[in-house]
């Protein structure tokens, strides 16, 4: 099995680790194919040009219609035009990692997949590497190793940029994870979720009480919370960098640019709020959450649901024994705002600190897994609750 991930530079599954380290070393340059790789003769390469409102448009088309589902096929994400310019244009992103696959005949986009730069220490070691997502190959065009090309190309483009390592998350088990963690979802409107069959009635619990269940505050109750600012911003850096240092596999964020651009509220996709104390004016807190609705597939009432995922936080609390309080009353909050948003469901990985609030808070279990990849990096893999990385 695993005719092609047999090929690569990743750990094999079962495989135990010594030490961390690359797994190939690096090719020099001149060694380095300066062709792209040869696809099948009905497709061409293209390099998406997301500024271009149109080229920006059939990246969402072929999202929207043929990216990750769930297990059971009724829900499909629906990233949005701005979100996937946010997502793949952060400071330093470059053009020729926006690779995509046309049919030569009509030039329609049938493939895609993307690479951003980014900065990560994993254990002790600190990375500048890229972050690989949204590999996407049309529905019809399945199962005919076009992923494969794909992922080589986009190798091959990074190797040309000096860069040797990727992180990558998946659905999907390969070889070879370096964490796994759990979705949990926190339903903001039980009736519609229920309608959507997205959560399943619980048996004898009629709907009234399944509603009066997941009932919120009107208003937040954190002291001095507020909407972030671009003020805030190098504040935000140091609070989130030295909140990271808890765990063993986080981002990097160098610059206030990188902050700015990852962290800064955009309208319907990302939001962020920080917390002010009173008396000092210094940040002691934020968080943030960003918009990912889902298409319903096929369904006669509802077309979406409005869903947004936990992102990054930080907490300033000395006292390890008060954080769980601090932590449950931060997120509350986040859910109360999400609701005044109009968003159904709040959901979150188990990562971070997120199982201190994950029970007390109501979220369940979902179905859904998200395994952790590095690309040619050998380590030791990680509880999710060491993991610091968040992916779109
Ligand atoms: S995970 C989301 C991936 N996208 C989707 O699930 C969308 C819906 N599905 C599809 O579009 C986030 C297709 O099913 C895809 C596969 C395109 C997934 N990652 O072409 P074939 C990301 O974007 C392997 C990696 O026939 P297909 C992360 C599979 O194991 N490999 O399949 C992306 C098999 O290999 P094997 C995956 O269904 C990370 C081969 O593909 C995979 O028509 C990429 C079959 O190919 C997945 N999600 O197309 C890696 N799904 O060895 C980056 C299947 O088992 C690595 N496969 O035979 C780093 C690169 C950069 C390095 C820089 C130094
Ligand atoms: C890489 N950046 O499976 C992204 N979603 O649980 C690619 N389930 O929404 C990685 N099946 O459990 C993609 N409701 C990996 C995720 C793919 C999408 C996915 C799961 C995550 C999901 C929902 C709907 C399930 C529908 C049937 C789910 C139950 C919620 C319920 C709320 C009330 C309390 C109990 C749980």
């Amino acid at each position: 099995s695993h005719k092609f991930w047999s090929t690569q530079p990743v750990p094999k599954h079962g495989e135990t680790i010594e030490e961390d380290g690359p797994i190939e070393s690096n090719t020099p340059y001149d060694q380095i194919r300066k062709e792209p790789y040869a696809l099948p003769k009905e497709f061409e390469w293209v390099t998406l040009e997301l500024n271009n409102e149109n080229e920006l448009n059939e990246l969402y088309t072929l999202l929207t219609n043929n990216y990750v589902e769930d297990d059971d096929a009724m829900f499909r994400f629906d990233y949005s035009g701005d979100f996937l310019k946010w997502a793949l244009q952060p400071p330093g992103y470059l053009k020729t990692w926006h690779v995509g696959v046309r049919v030569s005949s009509n030039k329609k986009l049938v493939a895609f997949v993307s690479g951003i730069p980014a900065d990560i220490r994993i254990y002790d070691s600190h990375q500048h590497l890229v972050e690989i997502n949204f590999l996407c190959v049309h529905k019809k065009l399945r199962s005919k190793r076009l992923a494969p090309v794909l992922i080589k190309e986009i190798t091959r483009r990074s190797h040309l940029q000096g860069i040797f390592q990727a992180v990558y998350t998946a659905g999907v088990v390969l070889p070879k994870p370096i964490s796994k963690a759990r979705y949990y979802h926190r339903s903001l409107n039980p009736k519609k979720l229920v309608e959507t069959n997205f959560s399943r009635l619980p048996q004898n619990m009629p709907l009234s009480r399944f509603i009066k269940k997941f009932k919120l505050p009107a208003e937040t109750s954190t002291p001095g919370l507020r909407p972030m600012v671009e003020e805030d911003v190098p504040e935000v850096k140091t609070l989130l960098n030295e909140y990271m240092s808890k765990f063993n596999f986080v981002p990097v964020f160098k610059t206030d640019d990188e902050v700015k651009h990852w962290i800064l509220t955009r309208d319907k996709v990302i939001w962020s709020f920080v917390v002010e104390d009173l008396e000092t004016k210094k940040l002691t807190d934020f968080f943030s959450f960003y918009y990912l609705p889902s298409s319903v597939i096929g369904h006669q009432v509802h077309k979406t649901i409005n869903a947004v995922y936990l992102f990054y936080y930080a907490v300033k609390e000395a006292d390890e024994k008060a954080i769980k309080g601090r932590l449950q009353g931060l997120i509350k909050d986040a859910l109360i705002l999400a609701k005044l948003k109009n968003v159904d469901v709040f959901n979150c990985l188990d990562l971070l600190e997120n199982k201190l609030f994950i029970e007390d808070l109501k979220f369940g279990a979902g179905d859904g897994y998200l395994n952790y990849y590095m690309y040619n990096w050998r380590c030791k893999d990680m509880g999710s609750d060491k993991v610091g990385v968040v992916m779109l």
